[in-house]
């Protein structure tokens, strides 16, 4: 399908393949075996000033939105998922100054984020906070000039690498999610110290890592917005991030696909390439399918947030329900076409597949995005009425 990119978009696309076929593709295997956190392709990206994208122009940013970023993030994820995770957590860790920051905070961050300078994570998730947001434990409590942390983060993707945390903890217990405020916390801070480094499924090239408090001092000019808008401060961030795990989503869902077809093709029995039977052109035929309308829904809710729409709740979590669904059935079914040939490490889709499945979980499970969805429906029929 050609979706008519510009051409300032069609080199974003060309650059982020450039780079996933050159320099990602080649080292993925050792990447996602060694668990090892892609410094060199962070550098590469930040040259090709892939980190840019979505900061405004006055801040060192090329000024564009979630399109161009989602156009990176799936070509990124065509080739290693665990890179894109890190490139794309990188956002979500910076919408939080984005959306809400202060003017000294933007010009503060921003710039160094932009060039890539300095990675950046967001830090909400706790041991006994993951679906249930509000339900978080860390406090941040006002002492004189300075707010004190105190509390566990776990799972922070770019945790421990990350420079820059920007970090939702509770300034008032009593309140529930409108006690819940949003924070800036830069690593190398007293009291801040990075715990259990995870052993994961896939996504193995991306770090995800504890995050503890002691009381952590940090100045009171690094809260976000306001005290008790932590909580919207975050679902703001996750319904302007959640397009871009579904653009990872179709990524490697193309990706697997492609290996598919080229397996395929190749592939003989019965004296025929396995392609001419009708039976994995169906397979075949339905991934197509199912990664085109995927890219399609990413394109016009990126395009749909781009254009100032408020309320995008309900569509960025279609968009990520639809979109990764996609790419677990779609990776699933390359390893099926492939047989035995795609559960070997030799070919990468068996690396997509455990890749994938991180999709329907981070971000806010899919059965959270089906609950987002629901309210938002049970809302709209309301006012109809
Ligand atoms: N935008 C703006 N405001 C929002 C909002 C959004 N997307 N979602 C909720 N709010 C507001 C509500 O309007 C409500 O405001 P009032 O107190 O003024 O009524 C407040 O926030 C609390 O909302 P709600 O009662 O719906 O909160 P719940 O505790 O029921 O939680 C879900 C809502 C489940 C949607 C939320 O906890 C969530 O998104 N969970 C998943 C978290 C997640 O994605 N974790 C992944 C880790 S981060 S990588």
């Amino acid at each position: 399908m050609d979706y008519f990119l510009t051409e300032e978009q069609l080199m974003i696309r060309d650059t982020a393949r450039q780079i996933a076929d050159e320099k990602i593709a080649p080292v993925r295997t050792e990447l996602d075996e060694k668990e090892e956190f892609p410094w060199d392709i962070i550098k590469v990206l930040a040259q090709s000033d892939l980190f840019r994208i979505f900061i405004p122009e006055e801040y060192g940013g090329l000024g564009m939105g979630s399109f161009e970023l989602v156009i990176a993030v799936e070509e990124l994820s065509r080739a290693c998922l665990g890179v894109s995770t890190t490139y794309a957590a990188n956002a979500l860790g910076t919408y939080p100054i984005l959306l809400y920051g202060s003017e000294g905070q933007k010009k503060k961050y921003l710039p160094n984020i932009a060039s890539g300078e300095r990675l950046v994570a967001f830090a909400l998730t706790e041991p006994n906070a993951g679906s249930d947001a509000a339900g978080i434990q860390t406090t941040a409590k006002l002492e004189g000039s300075e707010y004190v942390l105190n509390g566990t983060k776990q799972w922070i993707t770019n945790g421990g690498e990350a420079e820059i945390y920007t970090v939702i903890a509770m300034t008032d217990k009593n309140k529930g999610a409108r006690g819940a405020s949003a924070f800036i916390v830069e690593k190398g801070t007293p009291g801040f110290s990075f715990g259990k480094k995870e052993n994961k499924m896939g996504i193995r090239a991306s770090s995800t890592r504890e995050l503890i408090f002691q009381d952590c001092r940090i100045p009171k000019e690094n809260i976000i917005a306001k005290e008790g808008m932590g909580f919207i401060v975050a679902m703001k961030t996750l319904d302007n991030s959640r397009t871009g795990v579904g653009a990872q989503g179709v990524g490697v869902a193309q990706g697997a696909f492609e290996a598919a077809v080229n397996f395929a093709r190749e592939r003989h029995q019965f004296g025929h390439p396995i392609i001419g039977f009708q039976a994995v052109q169906h397979m075949l035929a339905d991934m197509a399918a199912q990664i085109e309308a995927a890219r399609a829904l990413i394109y016009s809710v990126a395009k749909y947030i781009d254009s100032g729409a408020k309320d995008i709740s309900k569509e960025s979590a279609i968009a990520k329900v639809f979109a990764t669904d996609v790419a677990m059935k779609v990776t699933v079914d390359a390893v099926q076409v492939m047989g035995g040939s795609g559960y070997m490490k030799e070919y990468p889709v068996e690396k997509m597949m455990r890749d994938a499945k991180i999709l329907q979980i981070y971000e806010g499970t899919n059965q959270i995005q089906r609950n987002v969805i629901g309210q938002a429906l049970i809302k709209e029929t309301a006012k109809k009425k």
